[in-house]
């Protein structure tokens, strides 16, 4: 890798000088899927995976290469998949706890300079939220950004009352912007600088593809279309760093519901107050708000008390908590299938 190329600064020289590694045969991550990997230098963009000896060297999530790694790679076969032999020391990282797993982390993005934590200043706007990714970020050493998207879909008076909000929430700058108007846009764009890496974090559908693409200038990554609530369902299933025109970096990842953001140890808050409150008038304890007899929230659902769209994003976040609050045996079962994962990378090893 050139210095300075792809974010290749002297820090990370001086890592891999450090280690006796050949700044030619250092790459950086540009794409995680699932165990699978995509690594690129100056020249390419190629699939990888990783050498049996790291595998073996891996005790824990937290220790697998992640989208924005430097890693030293061997991509000499033409045909075949390059080997990822080592990671380079991170200068930041955006990790979340996984829960109930005790010390351990799973990574989101390495060496990230900063991140756009986006939240849709429709339904999706909820300060506590913002506050658990402003943590995220500062323990990780990354410069926070806030992005409310969808300004399109409120009133000036309502954008300025949650940017009040916001004010009292954190000092960071905030970018209001609509990519239906493109207001707030160039403001965006002229915060990305050539060499530096940028991270878009946020709950799913909150349009942080349609930014991205934006900021490529085309239809590079898929996007959902828009549900009756406005809001959608998530596309990007994967991490990935794309490289802008001018050289700035962007890494796109999947929504709160795949980062498992609103975990177990959070709970569910979600914001909704009054569902809650209503809630308490519920025939049963453990209504679900969807059909029981004598449910309070239905009832004001159906007289106009509770807003349509507020109640189907109560819904939505409540799925997306319940995926992340699994059984104990559900989390054992992921477990294993980790340990199968790094089996198999050491068989082929063995092979
Ligand atoms: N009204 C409105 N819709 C938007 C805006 N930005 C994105 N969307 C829509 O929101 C949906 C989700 O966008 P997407 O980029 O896939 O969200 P992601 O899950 O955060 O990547 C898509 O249907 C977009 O067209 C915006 O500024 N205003
Ligand atoms: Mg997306
Ligand atoms: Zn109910």
């Amino acid at each position: 890798m050139m210095p300075g190329a792809l974010g290749f600064d002297q820090w990370f020289a001086a890592q891999a000088a450090q280690r006796g590694l050949d700044a030619c045969g250092v790459a950086r991550i540009s794409a995680v899927a699932r165990g699978s990997y995509r690594i690129r230098d100056a020249a390419r963009d190629v699939p990888a995976e990783l050498s049996g000896r790291l595998a073996y060297r891996i005790a824990s999530a937290a220790d697998l290469p992640c989208v924005g790694d430097f890693v030293a790679a061997d991509v000499s076969a033409e045909d075949a998949a390059a080997i990822i032999h080592q990671v380079l020391p991170r200068k930041t990282f955006l990790r979340r706890k996984r829960p109930g797993q005790g010390l351990d982390f799973q990574m989101i993005a390495a060496n990230v300079d900063t991140a756009f934590l986006v939240q849709s200043c429709h339904f999706d706007f909820n300060p506590n939220r913002l506050e658990r990714y402003l943590a995220m970020a500062g323990d990780g050493g990354v410069e926070p950004v806030v992005v409310l998207t969808k300004t399109d879909l409120i009133t000036r008076e309502d954008l300025e009352h949650k940017l009040d909000i916001l004010r009292t929430v954190t000092r960071c700058s905030v970018i209001a912007c609509s990519m239906v108007t493109g207001g707030g846009c160039d403001a965006l764009a002229r915060l990305l600088s050539p060499g530096r890496t940028y991270c878009l974090l946020g709950s799913s559908g909150v349009g942080k593809t349609t930014l991205l693409n934006r900021l490529v200038g085309r239809e590079a990554f898929a996007t959902q279309a828009v549900s009756s609530t406005g809001e959608g369902i998530h596309t990007t299933t994967r991490r990935q760093l794309a490289v802008l025109g001018n050289g700035a970096m962007v890494i796109d990842t999947p929504g709160m519901r795949e980062l498992g953001v609103l975990g177990v140890d959070q709970g569910f808050d979600g914001g909704f107050e009054e569902i809650a409150a209503l809630s308490a008038h519920c025939r049963y304890a453990d209504c679900s708000h969807q059909g029981e007899p004598g449910c309070a929230v239905r009832v004001a659902l159906e007289n106009g008390e509770l807003h349509h769209d507020r109640y189907a994003n109560y819904l939505k976040l409540k799925k997306e908590s319940e995926y992340h609050g699994m059984s104990s045996l559900e989390k054992r079962k992921k477990d294993r299938n980790f340990g199968r994962f790094l089996k198999s990378v050491k068989k082929r090893q063995d092979d």
